[in-house]
């Protein structure tokens, strides 16, 4: 297989270059890098699942990545492929943040609805399931409101056409089942998940179904405000830390709230990306995806340190 790869962080890509960097990152670091294949999409694409380790203990603590839950929200995969090539081609500048700790990355959840979003409707948000043979013009589902955790209770739409389409039931979606398998697998060990979206500049914490907060919430929200803290000191760029709920609007079943609270894992949180809007929103331009790039890593590094003593 081909070590090369096409992505440059200088542009945004599509699907099929985004996992062939998978693939050639995976034949250049075999001893760093496994890519496998968590399932298929509805149209068939394979979802890539790229973990990171240099191996140890089989019960080393792990973080969970994705990105492109959303179609439209390119820079969320453009950052996450940002931060699987530093962890890996810059290694060894700082071993510790994959020695240390296991990575496991879904960088583009959502092929179909990516890829859709680059040839038909740059505002597309939703997969692109066809719920019903006769109404053809009402299709796709929000995958970040088809987990099931307090599914359906607030903040999502049971009305196939809207972008906030629930799908009817928990786990109606390909890439919603193949996602939640993939956190399965590793859950007893995964301190972290961190879901990326755009746009607004928050990082999240659950719940979305109630304002109320989680009962470890002082200590989620310490920890976001340090990586915070980080991110914000490379470049000035301005972060609010809260629940989603609280902050954003009421929403039930998106996977953080999930991971949380049927997975178990401690430190979940849904990243909202560059910019703050109105001024780009999703439109963000491919000149910011190494600045996104550089300062995100910068919180990842926070919280892998974290988890590693965890
Ligand atoms: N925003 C999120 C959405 O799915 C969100 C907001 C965050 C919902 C956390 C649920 C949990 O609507 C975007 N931009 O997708
Ligand atoms: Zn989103």
């Amino acid at each position: 297989s081909s070590l090369r790869y096409n992505l440059t962080w200088d542009n945004y890509y599509r699907y099929d270059d985004i996992r062939e960097f998978a693939y050639a990152l995976g034949a250049s670091y075999p001893e760093l890098v496994t890519v496998s294949v968590a399932g298929k999409s509805y149209e068939d694409r394979d979802l890539i699942l790229i973990k990171i380790s240099s191996g140890g203990s089989a019960s080393k603590n792990a973080i969970f990545v994705d990105g492109g839950i959303h179609a439209c929200e390119w820079i969320s995969p453009a950052t996450v492929t940002y931060i699987v090539r530093e962890l890996v081609e810059n290694y060894a500048a700082h071993p510790q943040y994959v020695d240390d700790v296991d990575w496991f990355f879904m960088p583009l959840v959502n092929p179909d609805g990516y890829e859709f979003a680059h040839t038909d409707n740059r505002l597309w948000r939703k997969n692109r399931r066809i719920h019903d043979e006769t109404n053809t013009t009402c299709v796709g589902t929000d995958i970040n409101r088809n987990f099931d955790y307090h599914f359906d209770e607030g903040g999502s739409s049971d009305n196939s056409c809207a972008p906030t389409y629930n799908g009817g039931q928990p786990f109606t979606e390909p890439e919603s089942r193949a996602l939640r398998d993939a956190i399965l697998a590793e859950a007893n060990r995964t301190k972290s998940y961190l879901t990326v979206h755009s746009y607004g500049q928050h990082w999240l914490t659950p719940w979305g179904w109630t304002t109320e907060l989680p009962a470890d919430y002082d200590a989620m929200y310490a920890l976001a405000s340090d990586a915070v803290a980080a991110l914000t000191a490379v470049y000035g760029t301005v972060y609010d830390i809260g629940s989603s709920a609280n902050l954003l609007y009421a929403n039930s079943g998106p996977s953080d709230d999930w991971a949380k609270g049927v997975a178990g894992i401690p430190y979940t949180y849904t990243i909202e990306l560059r910019d703050q809007g109105p001024v780009y929103g999703f439109l963000l331009p491919p000149d910011q995806i190494i600045p996104s790039g550089i300062e995100t890593w910068e919180a990842f590094k926070v919280i892998a340190e974290a988890v590693a003593l965890m």
